[in-house]
């Protein structure tokens, strides 16, 4: 998990406009709700779920938010007794934690927008229309090519029903992931915060593009983004974005859905996402986020950034050891 050291309780009375509105959500979840906002969150996996009181299942380890007070700890995998882990990662599914990601569609025309639509749905096949709203909005929609192109951050509206809808443009041809990034009541008034994964499909010639080498700079328009810090296995690392213009510290870097920025990593193979929010405030300038890598391999790392109201992403490749 991607609690810092010092514990979760000291950071969450560090909160950003966002979470504080969480903080009208009743009883223990908003102690559990905080904690897991308020630091550089890891998005959660698959029945991730912020009541603290509903990890009771046999897999109630994946990705669960620390309770105020409680030490950062790892979590060791099913049936991988003694290898050291790292974070959970949501996205792999379409149905986790209670929901199920249910799109009207999948098959989209290559560069052409089109409506995607899709509903979440609960045990009782009922679609949900009570999420709750995390940085600014009730649902994140990342979609990105399976060759970990493409990157786009969406936010979809919902009609009364609970069909979400947003246009999309799928670019180039191939098989895209698209993930709901989203906290959730269900029937029974439990509040879970899950990352659902789909595929869609744009159909013609799919040229896959190989990954981008490693790099700890990258460019975004006329900026230049680098990161500091070393993502590892089974222990939690500060991670440390600077953005810079012509060669300078850029400052004014502006809050975008109420922080400095938002990174999402995606797993070169599976497309196992993870997605953490940095510290309330810049430090030395730099946008500090806190990260444990789910496992060794080579990752995709995509950095919003807000500037003179234009958000912009900044993309690494990344190998964990
Ligand atoms: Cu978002």
């Amino acid at each position: 998990m991607a609690a810092p050291p010092g514990g979760a309780g000291r950071r969450a009375n560090r909160l950003d406009p966002g979470s504080t509105r969480l903080a009208l959500v009743v009883g223990g979840l908003v102690l559990a709700l905080i904690a897991g906002f308020a630091i550089g969150r890891i998005d959660t996996g698959p029945g991730a779920s912020t009541a603290s009181g509903s990890a009771t299942t046999g897999q109630a380890d994946d990705g669960h938010v620390h309770p105020p007070g409680t030490a950062p700890h790892e979590h060791p995998a099913a049936g991988a007794a003694g290898v050291t882990t790292g974070a959970e990662v949501g996205g792999l599914s379409l149905s986790a934690g209670g929901f199920t990601l249910v799109p009207t569609t999948a098959s989209f025309p290559v560069g052409r927008s089109q409506d995607f639509r899709f509903q979440v749905r609960g045990t009782d096949r009922a679609p949900v229309t009570n999420f709750t709203v995390q940085h600014e909005k009730p649902m994140h929609l990342i979609v990105v090519r399976r060759d970990l192109s493409g990157f786009q951050h969406l936010h979809p509206t919902m009609a009364p029903d609970g069909t979400w809808s947003i246009p999309l443009t799928l670019p180039e041809a191939g098989v895209w992931r698209a993930y709901a990034d989203f906290a959730a009541s269900d029937s029974a008034g439990r509040q879970t915060a899950v990352t659902l994964g789909v595929d869609l499909v744009a159909s013609g010639d799919y040229r896959p593009r190989p990954l981008p080498a490693v790099a700890r700079e990258a460019t975004a328009d006329d900026f230049t983004v680098t990161f500091e810090g070393t993502p590892q296995v089974g222990t939690t690392q500060p991670l440390l974005f600077r953005i810079f213009r012509n060669g300078s510290p850029v400052t004014g870097l502006e809050r975008y859905l109420g922080a400095y920025g938002h990174l999402v990593a995606l797993r070169d193979g599976d497309l196992g996402y993870v997605h953490v929010h940095p510290e309330e405030q810049l430090v030395g300038g730099a946008v500090k986020f806190w990260l444990a890598a789910p496992s060794p391999g080579n990752y995709r790392l995509y950095l919003d950034f807000q500037v003179e109201g234009t958000v912009r992403t900044a993309e690494f490749t990344l190998t964990v050891a």
